[in-house]
């Protein structure tokens, strides 16, 4: 079923990039083996998160036109439970995402979550781990930050930006669900609303009473999205997160969250992220593939 397919995909056939992630998403036989034959790569993926209607779609149809400019390739990876990227309210005031489906330098899929538990498909790092060898310059992942689930997948990319609007009920809901410190960057967008430079002034002084350990406080990047206003400053911000040297630790550790993350879906094993960053600590081959690391600890009937 996989014959040929990692081939096709290296060499940017997005035929067979959405047929092996069907086939991931679905866990046909032979999935598992198929993951650990991954090459590592070295692409970024990029979380977009934050509560929902905050504008993360039309953030991302702006950062596809920004990257598309640049002569970037661009993936797309939509984890969203209420509205799939080519549905409902979407084709309004965003036609130009339609023009993206035809566009052979953007690839975008949306990941069903209908009837799952924490409104997350359970495939989601596997695919945009499939998504990482398909040659693309950036791969973005919505996903609505509401509950813990969807917090939690958002932290696994390697920047995460975390979108808010100027409205107080907003940002309560984003601390309340732990969204605010799993952001590399905030984006502040709909900001032809009134009240955002409160908002931000409130965001910057909060983050200074350091509900988020970091030394570097955190860019905060006003947009309004649907005018593709502030769009090239946080292509900018991305530019500078993707290129800033992660510390070796910090790289080790995102890394031992997704796996810790993987495993703790399918078996419940006494394991925390410390005891994985450790072991990761210890191994002499610094890229790892993900699924290879993992076959310890998946059990059979999962693979
Ligand atoms: N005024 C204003 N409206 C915006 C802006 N950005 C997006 N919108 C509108 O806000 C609404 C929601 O935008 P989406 O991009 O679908 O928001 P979303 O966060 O992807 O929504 P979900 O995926 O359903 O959580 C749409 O009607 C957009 O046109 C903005 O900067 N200013
Ligand atoms: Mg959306």
């Amino acid at each position: 079923m996989f014959e040929n397919l990692l081939t096709r995909i290296t060499s940017g056939d997005q035929q067979a990039l959405a047929r092996a992630i069907s086939l991931v998403e679905n866990e046909a036989p032979g999935y598992f083996d198929w993951l650990k034959k991954l090459p590592v790569t070295d692409v970024k993926l990029i979380g977009i998160t934050g509560p929902p209607g905050s504008g993360k779609s039309t953030l991302v149809d702006g950062l596809i036109e920004g990257l598309l400019q640049k002569n970037k390739k661009v993936g797309v990876l939509c984890v969203d439970p209420s509205s799939p990227f080519h549905q409902g309210a979407l084709l309004g005031d965003r036609i130009r995402m339609n023009e993206w489906f035809t566009n052979p330098n953007v690839f975008i899929r949306s990941l069903s979550s209908k009837g799952r538990l924490g409104g997350l498909n359970p495939r989601t790092l596997a695919i945009s781990e499939v998504m990482k060898v398909a040659g693309f310059d950036a791969i973005l992942i919505e996903t609505v930050g509401v509950g813990q689930n969807e917090v939690e997948i958002a932290s696994l990319a390697d920047t995460t930006v975390v979108v808010l609007v100027p409205e107080s009920g907003d940002s309560m809901q984003a601390i309340k669900s732990g969204l605010l410190e799993v952001a590399d960057i905030f984006v502040v967008n709909k900001c032809d609303r009134p009240g955002a430079d409160i908002f931000i002034k409130n965001l910057s002084s909060a983050m200074a009473r350091g509900f988020k350990k970091n030394e570097n406080p955190i860019p905060i990047v006003k947009t309004n999205a649907l005018l593709r206003k502030g769009i090239d400053h946080l292509l900018s911000e991305l530019e500078k997160a993707s290129t800033k040297e992660k510390k070796h630790a910090a790289g080790n550790r995102l890394f031992a969250q997704r796996a810790w993350y993987e495993i703790q879906r399918y078996c419940m094993k006494d394991l925390t992220v410390e005891m994985l960053e450790k072991e990761i600590e210890n191994m002499p081959e610094r890229k790892l593939n993900l699924y290879l690391f993992l076959e310890k600890y998946i059990r059979q009937e999962f693979k």
